[in-house]
């Protein structure tokens, strides 16, 4: 049965999440299907509306353009295509990856964020290659790699900010961890499949220059100008920033057998348990602490660091992995959907609004892999469910602009991470689809999958 969207906003804060918290049991092939439905139906809607547009609003029916200001570059398309693939949505993907091949032009007098663009649509397009065995596809993917490229052409190796896709000229040279070294499994990917070295070479040097400049305590602070390689802020946070910077050194790892970076995740890891691991009332949090000193400066986390769970899990610290995982799970039941910001000292969210965010998703998903535990499919059919109450619009998903409201309040964008992340880790956690290889396989910071699709089935 699907609720109505008047039936969708009824209800309280108590019963936003469909099934008791701790209930572990559920038909998943049912699941599966449902949130195989949503994509199709989000597609169809995107395809009427927003065909070739980054981002649908999904309230409006209006569209958005990200990473470009202006100009669109067909995000959200590419963001779905390997998901679309891996739910056997056949005639959807193919109708995809021919507007890729005959539509989609990087030759664009705008600027991009490097990392943005890299993670999102280099990333789509590989994982779409993946998917479809095309070399056209994955020639669009070194075109745009090679108008990235150029934004590593810093003093010290570490890219840019932004970079002009047509012209190479890059800008912004105050960075961080994430834009600066959230790179090396796709590129060392594209140089795997090209043949160019010069792709890992950069990223990887990228890394080891900002490795190299971790304090005395083994911390990384969250800005960096990349001309000179000196310290602009003092803030060390597993959130927002630095995220994807831990997790691809543990990535490079596990997908390219990279041992400087597990070396590297070992050194990081370590000291983030050390100086910023807190327990509250049984709940694990990691503080934001000064990078040098260790004392803390913030008890708020970014719903982004929910990710964290998962990482600790692949890292093999599956304790602690769970407990992070667990302490979000709570403030999920709690509110139903995630707020951007929590301070886990006061108990209280401090940024209102859920970007339609993937990341608890993504550490269930993650866990699940590791233990098969129905727990980690019960915290994503929470997340699922719950999105499909709270966040379903006429033409889409969106954005909360208010997860404490009630009902929650709707905005009205539809990030194109939408398409890459929580809908291929819902999918992919419910369905034992033999489209997938469930014991060896690599999914990026996007969701995109570079490892572990099977074809002929
Ligand atoms: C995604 O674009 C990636 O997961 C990134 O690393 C940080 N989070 C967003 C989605 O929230």
């Amino acid at each position: 049965m699907r609720i109505g969207r008047r039936g969708m906003m009824a209800g309280t804060a108590a019963a936003l999440v469909g099934a008791k918290p701790h209930d572990t049991t559920a038909d998943w092939k049912a699941l599966a299907e449902d949130v195989k439905a949503e994509m199709a139906w989000a597609w169809d809607l995107y395809k009427e509306h927003a065909w070739g547009k980054d981002e649908i609003k999904p309230v409006s029916g209006g569209n958005s353009s990200f990473p470009l200001k202006n100009r669109h570059l067909g995000l959200s398309l590419v963001e779905a295509l390997d998901t679309l693939w891996v739910m056997g949505l056949d005639s959807r993907f193919r109708e995809g990856i021919d507007w890729v091949k005959t539509s989609l032009d990087f030759d664009v007098d705008g600027e991009v964020s490097v990392f943005e663009t890299s993670i999102r649509l280099v990333g789509g397009l590989l994982s779409a290659h993946h998917a479809s065995g095309d070399r056209t596809v994955l020639a669009k993917a070194k075109d745009l790699a090679d108008r990235l490229l150029p934004a590593f052409a810093s003093p010290t190796g570490m890219p840019y900010r932004k970079i002009n896709l047509r012209t190479g000229k890059p800008s912004e040279p105050i960075s961080s961890p994430a834009d600066i070294a959230t790179y090396l499994p796709e590129w060392g990917t594209l140089s795997r499949l090209t043949g160019d070295m010069r792709y890992r070479d950069a990223a990887r040097k990228a890394v080891v220059a900002l490795f190299d400049r971790r304090s005395r305590l083994d911390l990384v602070a969250t800005q960096i100008d990349v001309r000179s390689g000196e310290w602009r802020d003092r803030r060390a946070t597993i959130g927002s920033y630095c995220d994807s910077f831990f997790e691809y050194l543990w990535d490079a790892w596990q997908l390219l057998g990279d041992t400087a970076c597990k070396h590297m995740y070992d050194v990081c890891t370590a000291a983030i348990l050390k100086h910023q691991q807190t327990w509250k009332g049984g709940n694990l949090w990691f503080a934001d602490v000064d990078f040098e000193s260790g004392q803390v400066v913030s008890t708020e986390q970014d719903e982004l660091a929910s990710f964290y769970g998962g990482l600790l899990g692949q890292g093999g610290a599956m304790k602690l992995g769970a407990a992070c995982t667990e302490s979000w799970a709570k403030v999920q039941t709690r509110f139903g959907i995630l707020p951007e910001g929590y301070d886990y000292a006061k108990g209280e969210p401090t940024q209102k609004g859920n970007a339609l965010r993937p990341e608890l998703a993504d550490a269930a998903f993650n866990l699940w892999l590791l233990d098969r535990k129905p727990r980690w499919r019960a915290i994503g059919r929470d997340h699922f469910l719950a999105m499909k109450r709270w966040n379903k619009a006429r033409y889409g998903y969106t954005d909360l602009a208010d997860v404490t409201s009630d009902p929650k309040r709707q905005a009205d964008h539809c990030p194109g991470y939408w398409w890459s992340e929580q809908m291929k880790y819902y999918y992919l956690l419910f369905a034992d689809t033999p489209r997938f290889d469930y014991r060896r396989n690599y999914l990026s910071t996007e969701g995109n999958v570079l490892l572990g699709f099977r074809h002929g089935r």
